[in-house]
């Protein structure tokens, strides 16, 4: 290697002789051999237009050729225009003119709707039970169902899903129940994390969706790792990791975009940039034209979506998939939308935004609303449909809520499996403990719970 340096800082400057090494007359050469891979292929290009008797002009460098310019040129901050936003339908509901979008079948249209609706349905339920002291946490989707949704839409069931904690519509889409939805959120013993995880945050092997992890951005470099397997099988899937404006705030984000790209990953990374990490607004995470700009500087292909236009997201969502697994490639798309509920029932956004801000997007940007329209403009859908809809829905979640209020929690032993094969000396010290705290104060604990 440092034969290639030493090489490299002698031979920058004259262009012809960096060349003669590339060529065919020492072919065995190690720097011929290096230059010979796939990412130095314009190195051997014939037709280079920087070829004039300057050799000072242009180097042949990893990644391709690169002008040598007298100007002492900065790359300026920002660009002069933002980077336009991909959108199909008006805030009305009605198709832009010139549109171009993967179009969508009355059945997937129907169910796409549905789940919208069963989402914010669901929310609005479970945060007054949270509120009635119920379950201990909340955390709601409102304001964001056309990304969880439409996304899923667009995906396969293979495809592996990593997701922050506002995407419980993915699982929805993908079968996980209402009553399985409560059973979490009620750490009850049907809970698939045995009650071991806060209210919300739901994982599901059957529906190859990874536990949420609200540890932000730790799942973003998990779903390269997984991607990464899957072209390595040579499986027809990608894996596919949401996170939020904040998540692309950590260094995680950056670490895993990077491998990503260099390992040639199929993974989709959709960022739902809702304007707040809790109460730190973008303004104040990053200076950048949002998240979308950081795709192409780690060499990956991007997009900027309406993220409250359903079929803007299950048009980009759908074309990502296929670039990702046919091209072996990771694309980035940054969904625009706005986090119109409370950051979770730990919070009060009205502390920190204006009331009116989340009323124009509440009222006037709601995906959900949107997206009903033109299904009515398609004759797909109308009032009776919405309120049979509606009130079955509202039957349900309550007779769910009901139903696992009512199951026992997991047996306490559930809570020292699943780690470690022989469990360490110190965590049986524990179980110990909390056996005798649990029988000397029962009154501090629940009664349905075997210890
Ligand atoms: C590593 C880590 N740091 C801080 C937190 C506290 N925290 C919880 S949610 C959150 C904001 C995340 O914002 P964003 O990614 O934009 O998602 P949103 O809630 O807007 O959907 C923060 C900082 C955390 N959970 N994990
Ligand atoms: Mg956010």
């Amino acid at each position: 290697m440092r034969r290639f340096l030493n090489h490299f800082k002698s031979k920058t400057i004259h262009r012809s002789s960096w060349n003669s090494c590339t060529n065919e007359s020492h072919p065995h050469h190690p720097i011929a051999t290096l230059l010979s891979l796939r990412s130095f292929s314009s190195t051997t290009t014939a037709q280079n237009p920087i070829q004039d008797s300057n050799h000072n002009q242009a180097i042949d460098f990893p990644g391709g050729t690169i002008k040598f310019i007298p100007e002492m040129r900065f790359l300026s901050e920002s660009l002069e225009e933002r980077i336009p936003c991909y959108r199909v339908l008006d805030d009305n509901g009605q198709l832009i003119s010139g549109n171009n979008f993967v179009q969508v079948s009355e059945e997937v249209a129907v169910k796409m709707y549905t789940d919208m609706v069963t989402l914010r349905t669901m929310d609005t339920i479970f945060y007054e039970a949270q509120r009635q002291g119920r379950i201990s946490f909340y955390v709601t989707t409102i304001g964001e169902e056309a990304i969880n949704v439409a996304s899923a839409a667009a995906l396969s069931m293979d495809d592996v899903v990593f997701p922050q904690y506002r995407e419980a519509g993915v699982l929805l889409w993908r079968g996980f129940t209402l009553q399985e939805f409560a059973n979490q959120c009620f750490s009850n013993k049907y809970d698939n994390g045995k009650g071991r995880q806060m209210p919300a945050h739901y994982g599901s092997n059957k529906h190859n969706y990874l536990t949420v992890a609200s540890t932000i951005a730790t799942q973003i470099s998990h779903a390269v790792g997984a991607a990464y397997s899957l072209k390595m099988d040579k499986k027809d899937a990608c894996s596919v990791t949401f996170f939020g404006d904040g998540g692309s705030s950590e260094g995680d984000f950056h670490a895993a975009l990077n491998f990503a790209a260099v390992t040639e990953a199929p993974v989709i990374f959709i960022c739902r940039n809702n304007g707040w990490a809790i109460s730190t607004p973008i303004s104040d995470q990053f200076r950048s034209d949002g998240v979308v700009v950081k795709g192409q500087a780690y060499g990956v292909r991007s997009i900027r979506v309406d993220g409250n236009d359903a079929l803007a997201i299950y048009s980009a969502v759908q074309a990502a998939r296929q670039m990702a697994i046919t091209e072996g490639r990771p694309i980035l798309i940054e969904a625009l939308t706005y986090r119109v509920g409370h950051h979770s029932t730990s919070d009060d956004s009205t502390k920190y935004r204006p009331a009116s801000e989340i009323e124009w997007w509440r009222m006037a940007r709601d995906p959900v609303a949107r997206f009903r329209k033109w299904m009515e403009g398609n004759g797909w859908w109308n009032g009776m449909a919405e309120s049979e809809l509606i009130n079955g829905l509202r039957q349900q979640l309550l007779h769910t809520i009901q139903v696992a209020e009512s199951v026992e929690k997991p047996p306490l032993a559930d809570l020292f499996t699943d780690v470690y094969d022989v469990p360490p000396s110190n965590l049986r010290d524990q179980e110990q403990w909390l056996k005798e705290t649990l029988e000397k104060h029962p009154q501090d604990y629940p009664e349905n719970i075997s210890v």
